[in-house]
């Protein structure tokens, strides 16, 4: 991987979902050693530092029906996507630590204004493909993805000035056990490619990242990983709001990383949903940093 230089974005967002605790994922994760594990990997790497996030009681209430906290989300990842913009047209490495996952429309939005052709990895129990039509809950972290393929409320949709952000053709998710009606219906109609439990259980993870990554690879300019920690199985990773039993495991989580570190493929990253509140010992938040060196190349060293 030709990472340069690593820069580090805290975003403490918990109003995509309905548990407090989740904004503490960016501490979590510094206290967890991410700045010395990439260090002791000779990256370069600057901390940010955390996006403001604005108390959704100081922006106006949100007319939007089944979407909570549209306006504070749409605030807060502007100003992200803003960041992530200037990160990458200083050839840096984006290594965004969330919050819940809303946070993804403000990260795809400022990476891929930067790309002809993004691909994404989504690593998750959940598709993360409801609309306000369709979503059970309201929480927009069960949204990101569909908003960046562009479907959704268009404050969502056209972040950033534009959108849609990704292809459907250029999107892999991996780990999924957790999939909406509304949901499966989208992936059929769009036709994405989704690895669930399934597809891993029957295949074997390194099957399925070879075939993902020669996929990514051939059609597109840039990979973009949007890793959520309860994509890991709740007993490696038990520290998140949203578990699903039957998960991937530890090890097939690291060799998921670093079969993408040796493919060179990957230009910007994400880890999400780390609850520190719900976690045991931060071991969440421990697992995160010992994947994102996987990532980053620590396997190759
Ligand atoms: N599909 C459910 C919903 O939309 O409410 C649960 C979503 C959980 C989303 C998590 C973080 O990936
Ligand atoms: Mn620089
Ligand atoms: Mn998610
Ligand atoms: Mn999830």
């Amino acid at each position: 991987m030709n990472v340069k230089k690593v820069s580090i974005i805290g975003v403490p967002m918990d109003l995509g979902q309905n548990r407090r605790g989740v904004d503490m994922g960016p501490s979590a994760i510094r206290y967890a050693g991410v700045l010395e594990k990439l260090e002791s990997i000779d990256l370069e790497v600057e901390d940010m530092g955390d996006i403001q996030i604005d108390m959704p009681e100081r922006v106006h209430s949100d007319p939007a029906h089944n979407l909570r906290n549209l306006k504070a989300i749409e605030q807060a990842n502007t100003r992200l996507a803003q960041l992530v913009d200037q990160v990458v047209q200083e050839g840096h490495f984006p290594l965004v630590l969330g919050g819940d996952h809303s946070i993804a429309i403000g990260t795809l939005a400022g990476v891929s204004r930067h790309y002809e052709d993004l691909g994404v990895i989504w690593f998750d129990a959940h598709g993360d493909l409801n609309t306000a039509d369709t979503s059970p809950s309201g929480n927009i972290h069960g949204m990101p993805l569909a908003s960046s393929m562009g479907v959704g409320h268009p404050a969502l949709t056209g972040l950033g000035g534009y959108g849609p952000k990704v292809k459907p053709e250029n999107l892999v998710i991996i780990g999924a056990r957790a999939l909406d009606q509304g949901e499966k219906e989208l992936i059929r109609q769009k036709g994405l490619r989704v690895y669930t439990m399934h597809e891993i259980d029957r295949m074997g993870m390194a099957a399925v990242m070879r075939e993902a990554i020669d996929y990514l690879k051939e059609r597109t300019d840039g990979v973009h990983l949007s890793l959520d920690l309860d994509g890991v199985d709740p007993t490696d990773a038990p520290g998140v709001g949203t578990p699903v039993m039957g998960g991937i495991s530890y090890r097939e989580s690291h060799l998921a990383m670093e079969m993408l570190a040796e493919s060179g493929i990957v230009v910007s990253a994400e880890f999400v949903e780390i609850n520190p509140i719900l976690d045991e010992k931060n071991r969440t938040a421990k697992v995160a940093v010992a994947l994102m060196g996987s990532l980053l190349g620590d396997q190759l060293k």
